[in-house]
C-alpha cells in the first residue's frame, strides 16, 4: 500500500493521468514556479558545469573510438540532466547501481574518467570502480541490477542504515523479468530504492512504441504499489526536485520510489550504431531543441548568473579528460585473476576451468610473438 501522506506530486502528477513534472520551457523560462527546487546560484551554475564536462567527456569518448583508440562505447548526450541531478542527491554513504548510460551519476559518486575510460578499453580495473564509495560495477546485461539494487536495499533496511540505494534502466529494460521481480519485490519489502528508468524512447532501433503498450512508462509502478511519477528528464530542476522529493520518501522509511525521465538518447545507441537506419533528421532536429544543457544555461543567462568564458572552460576539461585517456591508454595490464574473481566466495570447477584455459592461451600467445 503506497502511504497516504505521499508528497504532493506524486498525486498532481498521477502517471495514470499521463502527466508529466516540468519547470522550465525549452529556452529556460521558468513555467512551473510551485515545483521549482530551492536552489542557490552556486549549486544552479556546478549544475551546469557538470553537466558540460559529461557533455564534453562523452564527446571525447566517442572521438577516441573513432580513432581506433577504444573499443563500443554508448553515447550519454542529452540525459545530462537526470544524472547530475541524481548525483547531485546521492550522499556519500547512498548506493548507486548503475547501468550503463548513466555517466554523469558515476563521477558524480567519485568514478573517474580514467576507470571510465579503463572499462571501454576491457580493463578489468575499469568498472570496479574500487576508490568509489557504494558505487556497484557497470551492468550491460539488461535489467540484472535491479536485483543487486533491492537485495542492498533489504539489507539497508534489515540493518537499520541511513542509506538509499539509486538504480537505473533503459525504457526497454523495463519489458525485462528483472524490471518487474525488483519492483515487487521493492513494493512488498518496501526498500529505500529509487528507480530511474531512463526513457530515451529506443532500445538500440526499436521505439518505445514497440515496448509497451502502457500510456507511459512511470504507470507501471502502480501495480506494484509504489509511487511513481514521470518527469520531463531534459528539465534539470524538474529531476532536482523529482529527487529531493524521492529520497525524502525513501529515507523516511516508506520505500521505493518509481521515476520515469522522459529524454532523448541523442546519440547513436553505441559507437557500432547508426541511428539514421531507423529514426529521421527532423525527430532529432525536434529533440535538440530541448537539450537540457541549452534550457539550463537560458535559465542561467536570462537570470544574469552565467559570467564563465565557456571556451576556456571547454579547453580546461578537454585537456584534463585527455590526461586521464592517455594515462588508462598506459595502462593496459591486470592480474588474471581479476577475469575471473569477485563472484563467488568459492571458484565453481567450470571457472577454473575456463582460467585455466585462457592462461594457456595467454603463454601461447606469448610465445608466438
Ligand atoms: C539481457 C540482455 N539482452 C540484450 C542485450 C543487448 N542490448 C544491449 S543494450 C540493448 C537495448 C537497451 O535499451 P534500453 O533499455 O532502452 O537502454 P538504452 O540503451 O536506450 O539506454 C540491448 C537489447 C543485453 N545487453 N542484455
Ligand atoms: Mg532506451
Amino acid at each position: 500500500m503506497i502511504h497516504n501522506d505521499l508528497p504532493a506530486i506524486f498525486r498532481d502528477f498521477n502517471p495514470i493521468e499521463d502527466k508529466m513534472l516540468q519547470v522550465i520551457d525549452n529556452k529556460g523560462k521558468v513555467v512551473h514556479e510551485a515545483w521549482m527546487p530551492a536552489l542557490d546560484d552556486k549549486t544552479i551554475i556546478e549544475a551546469y558545469t557538470q553537466m558540460l564536462y559529461e557533455r564534453i567527456a562523452d564527446e571525447m569518448a566517442v572521438s577516441y573510438q573513432r580513432q581506433g583508440r577504444m573499443y563500443t562505447y554508448t553515447p550519454n548526450m542529452g540525459q545530462e540532466a537526470i544524472h547530475i541531478a541524481a548525483g547531485m542527491n546521492m550522499r556519500r554513504e547512498d548506493w548507486m547501481v548503475p547501468s550503463f548510460r548513466e555517466m554523469g551519476t558515476l563521477l558524480a559518486k567519485g568514478a573517474t574518467m580514467k576507470d571510465m575510460f579503463l572499462f571501454y578499453l576491457g580493463n578489468e580495473y575499469g568498472g570496479s570502480f574500487k576508490d568509489a564509495h557504494h558505487l556497484l560495477p557497470i551492468a550491460i546485461s539488461i535489467g540484472t541490477q535491479f536485483h543487486h539494487a533491492v537485495g542492498i536495499g533489504y539489507s539497508v533496511k534489515y540493518q537499520k542504515k541511513d542509506e538509499l540505494v539509486y538504480t537505473f534502466i533503459g525504457d526497454g529494460g523495463t519489458s525485462e523479468g528483472d524490471f518487474s521481480e525488483g519492483l515487487n519485490f521493492a513494493g512488498v519489502w518496501q526498500v529505500p530504492v529509487i528507480f530511474t528508468i531512463q526513457n530515451n524512447q529506443y532500445a538500440i532501433s526499436v521505439p518505445v512504441s514497440s515496448q509497451t503498450n502502457s500510456i507511459n512508462l512511470a504507470v507501471k509502478s502502480v501495480a506494484f504499489g509504489i509511487p511513481g511519477i514521470k518527469v520531463d528528464g531534459n528539465d534539470f530542476f524538474a529531476m532536482y526536485h523529482a529527487y529531493q522529493t524521492a529520497s525524502e520518501y525513501a529515507r523516511s522509511g516508506k520505500g521505493a520510489v518509481l521515476i520515469e525521465a522522459f529524454t532523448y538518447r541523442r546519440g547513436a545507441h553505441t559507437t557500432s550504431d547508426d541511428p539514421s537506419k531507423y529514426r529521421g533528421k527532423d525527430e532529432e532536429e525536434l529533440w535538440g531543441l530541448t537539450d537540457p544543457l541549452i534550457r539550463l544555461k537560458g535559465y542561467m543567462q536570462d537570470k544574469g548568473i552565467w559570467t564563465i568564458d565557456e571556451r576556456e572552460l571547454i579547453e580546461e576539461y578537454k585537456s584534463e579528460i585527455d590526461a586521464q585517456f592517455v594515462d588508462a591508454e598506459n595502462n593496459k595490464s591486470y592480474p588474471i585473476d581479476d577475469i575471473f574473481e569477485h563472484m563467488y566466495t568459492d571458484m565453481p570447477d567450470e571457472l577454473k576451468r575456463q582460467k585455466m584455459e585462457y592462461a594457456q592461451f595467454l603463454s601461447w600467445k606469448e610465445k608466438r610473438r
